[in-house]
C-alpha cells in the first residue's frame, strides 16, 4: 500500500466530528431488483420474492461541482439480506461483503459494498450472516441469513466524480430503518462529506429517493 493511499484511508476512516459542507454530493438510492413489479433478482437467487428489493446506494457530483472523490467509508448497520458462498469447498462459509462484477454485483439477493477493481481497503469490508431470517433454503455452497451490518473503508485507485458504494438487499419500505454513515475524502486525503445518522441531510437522501413518503422513519 503506498504511502498517498494509507493517508487516504486514515482519513476516510477517523470520522470527524468537524462539520463538514455536503453541498457538491449527492448520495441517492435506485431502486435496482422488486419481484413484485417485474424485477426479479437473478440467479442464483432468482427465488428470492416479495417483499425482497434491492437498491444501489451511489454518490454524484458531476452535476453539483464535479468534487474529486478518492476514498470512502460506508457504514450501514440494520436487516440486510445476505448469501455468502463456500467457494473452496472446505465446507466453511465465505463472506461476500465487496464485489466489483457490475452484472451480477447489482442484480443478485447478496447486500455488498461495490469497491472499484483494484481498491485498497483500509478497514473491512465485512458483514454478518447469522444463517437465518431469509425465505431461501441454504445449500451446500449457498448461505442464506439476514444480517444486521455491513461496513468498510476502502480508497479507489482513480479518483472519481461518480461512484457505486452499496447494494443492499432489504425488505420492501425499510429502507429508511437502516443507519447510514457515509464519509468522503478527496484525493488530497481532505473529507469532502459526510452524512452520519440521524440528520437532516439523510432524511435528505430518502426523500430524494421518493422513500420518506414510503413508510415512517422508525423512532429512536
Ligand atoms: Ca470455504
Ligand atoms: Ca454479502
Amino acid at each position: 500500500m503506498t504511502s498517498k493511499f494509507s493517508a487516504l484511508l486514515s482519513l476516510a476512516i477517523v470520522a470527524s466530528s468537524t462539520t463538514i459542507a455536503t453541498a457538491g454530493w449527492v448520495p441517492s438510492f435506485t431502486l435496482r431488483k422488486d419481484p413484485a413489479n417485474g424485477l426479479p433478482f437473478s440467479a442464483p437467487d432468482a427465488a428470492l420474492g416479495s417483499p425482497w428489493v434491492s437498491y444501489l446506494l451511489s454518490i454524484d457530483t458531476t452535476n453539483t461541482g464535479g468534487e474529486l472523490m478518492q476514498a470512502f467509508q460506508v457504514t450501514i448497520t440494520g436487516a440486510l439480506h445476505q448469501r455468502w458462498i463456500d467457494s473452496d469447498a472446505d465446507e466453511i462459509f465465505e463472506p461476500t461483503a465487496t464485489t466489483v462484477n457490475v452484472t451480477s454485483g447489482l442484480a443478485n439477493g447478496d447486500s455488498h459494498l461495490l469497491a472499484q477493481s483494484g481498491s485498497l481497503f483500509g478497514s473491512g469490508p465485512t458483514e454478518d450472516n447469522p444463517g437465518t431470517g431469509s425465505p431461501l433454503t441454504s445449500t451446500v455452497v449457498f448461505h442464506y441469513g439476514v444480517g444486521t451490518q455491513l461496513s468498510g473503508a476502502w480508497a479507489r485507485l482513480t479518483a472519481t466524480t461518480t461512484a457505486n458504494l452499496a447494494y443492499i438487499v432489504v425488505q420492501k419500505g425499510l429502507l429508511p430503518n437502516l443507519n447510514i454513515e457515509i464519509l468522503v475524502a478527496d484525493p488530497t486525503g481532505k473529507l469532502i462529506a459526510q452524512v452520519p445518522e440521524p440528520t437532516s441531510a439523510l432524511l435528505t437522501i430518502f426523500g430524494l429517493a421518493g422513500l420518506a413518503a414510503a413508510r415512517p422513519r422508525r423512532k429512536r
